[in-house]
């Protein structure tokens, strides 16, 4: 007897990937790069099966790569049932149509991929309007596609006219449309700072930092409650805020979406809304996950997107998650050759780190539950001190931080 057949089987895309190396870039960044592109596809619900990269100062402007590489591509794409090729980058409409031209696949970007995700995982209204509208910004530009589409279906005979009619109706429709989102979104937003304001006297703390770093794994453990942590990328996307009590001190911890490098424009702008609330800490716990061999440009992405959001100066830990599953490659002692970052044990990196680092840091596992309890003596000192000064009448503060295991 052979396999039973399921009709209704779903049939996962297979895809391939495709980066520059560039000027400067080394080709093991390109495969971390690559297996970020390939952790975004899995996300997606793709299967990633082949790589092909390329070196290049700057894009080819007419097909993202060169010709040459295109070709390689298109013939890998007939050959092995490929049905997505996803770029690294963000594509020009122009490229877009080219590509789609030359490649008979359907074509995404590092841009769309994303978004796609987004899509998926939106939960709340205001999640879905903010996705929408990031969507229909990305769209607008790339419409002529849909024209070259159009004019193909119609065969091209003196159908430029009315191709270009419908062109800009859908344009006019796209463009109502990201109008009417931007309300949306307007009328949301004032709710939820209303609900902001009503919280009460306590001091906020958010956590932040790359997709994937453990973030919301935190959050529970520090407020016992269960929010949607899973190990693929964007587990969460909307803001959620948790009473947490330390010993007698109550405040308040945000879980926020997280950041990736490359995170598409419209896409930070429209979350602007949603990460009102890291604009509005206090204080910033900064997760790292440090069993990522990119930890270190995830830690600079974070840093150069925080600005965006928040272009004040605010306190920041800096926690370094998941030291349970750090690894390195120890040196033989007769192997006098400088010693590289994966060769650093996590007392040498850790070392490092609070010589070099003017944030305070501290190095825990959320899972393991390692160090938690200095984890949350430090949230503890520092959201006292701001609490005792802002709140100098209310009278939480009895005493000294308790320690006991279950405080
Ligand atoms: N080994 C190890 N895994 C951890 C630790 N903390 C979290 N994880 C795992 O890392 C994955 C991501 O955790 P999340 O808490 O969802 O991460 P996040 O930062 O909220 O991610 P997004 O919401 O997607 O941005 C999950 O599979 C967790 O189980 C840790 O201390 N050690
Ligand atoms: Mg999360």
């Amino acid at each position: 007897m052979g396999q039973p057949y399921f009709a209704t089987e779903k049939v996962i895309d297979r895809a391939v990937l495709v980066g520059i190396i560039y000027q400067g870039q080394e080709e093991k960044q390109i495969h971390e790069y690559l297996d970020e592109l390939a952790f975004l596809t899995e996300t997606a619900g793709a299967l990633p099966v082949k790589r092909f990269f390329q070196k290049l100062d700057k894009p080819n402007p007419k097909t993202f790569v060169g010709t040459g590489k295109i070709d390689e591509i298109a013939q890998y794409v007939a050959e092995f049932e490929i049905n997505l090729v996803i770029f690294d980058d963000e594509l020009s409409p122009s490229q877009l149509r080219n590509i789609e031209n030359l490649v008979k696949a359907r074509i995404l970007d590092r841009t769309n991929l994303i978004l796609d995700i987004f899509a998926q995982r939106a939960q709340t209204a205001h999640a879905r309007v903010q996705v929408e509208l990031a969507q229909y910004q990305y769209l607008l530009p790339r419409l002529t596609r849909m024209w070259t589409h159009l004019e193909r279906q119609r065969g091209g005979i003196g159908m430029r006219g009315p191709g270009e009619t419908e062109i800009e109706t859908d344009r006019r429709i796209i463009r109502d449309k990201i109008a009417r989102l931007k309300d949306q979104l307007e009328k949301i937003d004032q709710q939820m700072s209303t609900q902001r304001k009503n919280r009460g006297e306590m001091v906020r703390v958010s956590l932040v930092g790359y997709t994937n770093v453990g973030k919301s794994t935190i959050m529970n453990m520090l407020s016992k409650s269960d929010v949607f942590a899973e190990n693929k990328l964007f587990a969460t996307l909307d803001t959620t805020v948790r009473k947490v009590v330390i010993g007698n001190l109550p405040f308040l911890l945000s879980d926020t979406v997280g950041f990736i490098r490359k995170l598409p424009h419209h896409l930070v702008e429209s979350f602007k809304s949603t990460l009102d609330e890291v604009r509005e800490a206090d204080i910033l716990l900064h997760v790292v996950d440090i069993s990522h061999p990119s930890f270190e440009e995830q830690i600079e992405v974070v840093k150069q997107t925080l600005p965006e959001i928040d272009p004040t100066d605010k306190p920041t830990f800096i926690v370094f998650n998941k030291i349970d599953a750090y690894s390195f490659v120890a040196k033989e002692e007769d192997d006098l050759s400088p010693k590289l970052k994966e060769n650093l044990s996590l007392d040498e990196l850790k070392n490092s780190w609070i010589a070099k680092s003017n944030l305070p840091c501290i190095f825990i596992s959320a899972k393991d539950k390692l160090n938690v309890e200095e984890f949350r003596k430090m949230i503890y000192d520092k959201v006292r001190e701001i609490h005792a000064k802002r709140y100098p009448y209310n009278n939480f503060l009895f005493g000294d931080y308790p320690i006991t295991p279950d405080s």
